[in-house]
């Protein structure tokens, strides 16, 4: 996908905007998710903006709350969304697996005040995607930076980068994912900065597979762009507006052909199955989200998240040469407040939640389960041949963080342009920081095992 592409569909969609009253409001799901934080200053604001603003949009479901269709004679057969669908619960609660081993669930606790953060800045950082550089395009409060973690039974130590470089020495590490993944991999790049910078050595331009050296650790660091997990491609090549099919039970080679010689793999993903896609499962169309076909079953987004993390876990299980631990970061929810988020929804808050003021609930807790589920699964399996599966818990954390998106500070106000929030991503620096404490304490754990 690339600006031409995005910009001659943007053209198209204005020519067929008045009926397209369907689709639209998906497109402009599609854009809030992925390619507003990707593609921004490329893009022609106005188009943008008229897509975003049109009126011929219909109220899209509401990302926090009305996320599914309730047609339930068409999702019975499917069978994952339980009569819980409205019980919220603390993420822990949820669990039905322990983090690890250790006496320290490392992932219940509640954020605590840290005068002495943030650990970088955008002075001192340059790899800072635009999007998520919120103090540049005016963030006007710096305390949402002032923030650690303190888990219940310990204390999580603040990352060290030096401390970081002699554990991944001689090792490797992926990213596999979305632009939360991205977002993830730069707050590690910015916090290791202190010390030193990776070398680039990604063979491509694009954002979404890079690949990075710190060769005086002999580190090595890719992401692998796969926001599906699974084998996807979209139904009509030239239209990103157009669903995307999911070949649920086969892998996305961009990432299973390439990550057995890594160490460790951090694998994620989430906010991609909202949109509008269609579900095959051994080539044979099965059913579909948000399509318009009326002889398509309409399914849920929790039949395709719980399909793509068992078709990843059993692809890791299965390659034969790989040996790494494969960490899976769990969901983070977003946090759009009064509206939905192509209605004005936002996230303005400057303060995390106390752990008691929010709860896991609706679709985000069904992520949620469905990604501990599959988790279990594939740990049961990897037992058979050593390989370890690690809960990296990132939901519990980030439920209480609605203040540290960007909201309207990921790019610079325009006359005349409406923007949505973007209250999916992390401000950098900001909140997803502490993915990188847990990361270190995680890789500490591992050492410790041996
Ligand atoms: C779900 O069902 C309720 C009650 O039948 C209905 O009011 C609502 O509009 C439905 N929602 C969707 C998304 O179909
Ligand atoms: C639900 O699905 C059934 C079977 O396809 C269909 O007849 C019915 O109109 C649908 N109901 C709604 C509210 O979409
Ligand atoms: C559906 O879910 C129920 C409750 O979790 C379970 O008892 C049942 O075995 C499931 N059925 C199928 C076909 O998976
Ligand atoms: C988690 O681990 C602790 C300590 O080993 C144990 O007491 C507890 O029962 C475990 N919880 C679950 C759900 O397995
Ligand atoms: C960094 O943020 C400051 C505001 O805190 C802004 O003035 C400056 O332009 C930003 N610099 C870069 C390189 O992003
Ligand atoms: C890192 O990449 C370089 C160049 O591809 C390679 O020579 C080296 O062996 C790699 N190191 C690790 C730990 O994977
Ligand atoms: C980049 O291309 C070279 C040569 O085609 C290849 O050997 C190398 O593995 C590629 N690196 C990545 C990160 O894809
Ligand atoms: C998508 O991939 C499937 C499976 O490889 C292929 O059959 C199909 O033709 C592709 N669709 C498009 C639009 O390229
Ligand atoms: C997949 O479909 C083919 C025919 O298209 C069939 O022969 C095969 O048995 C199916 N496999 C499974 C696992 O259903
Ligand atoms: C749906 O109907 C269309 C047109 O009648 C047909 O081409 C297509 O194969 C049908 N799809 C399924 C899954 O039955
Ligand atoms: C903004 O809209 C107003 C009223 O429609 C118009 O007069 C003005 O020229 C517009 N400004 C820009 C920069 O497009």
């Amino acid at each position: 996908m690339n600006f031409q592409d995005l910009d001659h569909s943007l053209g198209k969609l204005q020519t067929r905007k008045k009926n397209a009253t369907k689709i639209a409001p998906f497109v402009a799901l599609a854009i809030l998710f992925t390619l507003i934080p990707i593609y921004y200053p490329s893009m022609h604001p106005k188009k943008l903006s008229q897509v975003l603003s049109s009126s011929s949009l219909v109220p899209l479901p509401d990302s926090n709350t009305q996320h599914q269709s309730n047609n339930s004679s068409k999702t019975q057969q499917v069978n994952v969304t339980k009569s819980d669908d409205h019980v919220s619960v603390a993420p822990q609660e949820a669990r039905i697996i322990n983090s690890t081993d250790e006496k320290c669930d490392l992932f219940s606790g509640e954020w605590v005040e840290n005068q002495e953060a943030p650990y970088y800045t955008n002075m001192t950082c340059f790899t800072i995607q635009e999007h998520q550089n919120c103090m540049k395009y005016g963030r006007p409060d710096t305390d949402f930076l002032k923030w650690k973690w303190k888990p219940d039974g310990c204390e999580l130590p603040i990352f060290d980068a030096h401390q970081f470089l002699e554990f991944v020495r001689g090792k490797s590490l992926a990213f596999v994912g979305d632009s939360v993944a991205r977002n993830h991999m730069q707050s590690l790049i910015c916090l290791l900065s202190k010390v030193v910078y990776p070398i680039d050595v990604s063979n491509s331009t694009d954002q979404e597979n890079r690949r990075w050296e710190y060769r005086d650790y002999n580190f090595n660091m890719s992401i692998f762009w796969a926001p599906y997990l699974v084998k996807a491609n979209k139904t009509e090549p030239n239209n990103i507006y157009q669903p995307f099919n999911l070949y649920l039970d086969e892998p996305d080679e961009s990432w299973s052909t390439k990550i057995q010689d890594f160490d460790y793999v951090i694998i994620s993903s989430g906010h991609w199955f909202s949109r509008p896609t269609m579900f095959y499962l051994n080539h044979t169309l099965v059913g579909c989200l948000f399509c318009t076909q009326p002889n398509v079953s309409q399914m849920t987004s929790f039949f395709s998240y719980q399909k793509a993390f068992h078709t990843a876990f059993q692809t890791i299980n299965s390659l034969k040469n790989y040996k790494g631990v494969t960490f899976l970061r769990t969901f983070a929810p977003s946090h759009f407040e009064d509206g939905v988020w192509d209605k004005g929804g936002d996230c303005v808050r400057t303060t995390p939640f106390k752990r008691n003021e929010k709860v896991l609930d609706d679709y985000s807790l069904e992520f949620y389960k469905i990604q501990l589920q599959e988790l279990m699964v594939a740990k049961k399996q990897g037992k058979m041949r050593n390989l370890k599966f690690r809960l990296f818990d990132a939901t519990q954390a980030m439920l209480l963080r609605a203040d540290g998106h960007p909201s309207k500070y990921g790019h610079w106000p325009k006359p005349n342009v409406t923007f949505s929030n973007d209250c999916v991503h992390w401000c950098l620096p900001g909140p997803i920081d502490v993915w990188n404490d847990f990361l270190l304490e995680l890789l500490k754990r591992e050492e410790s095992h041996r």
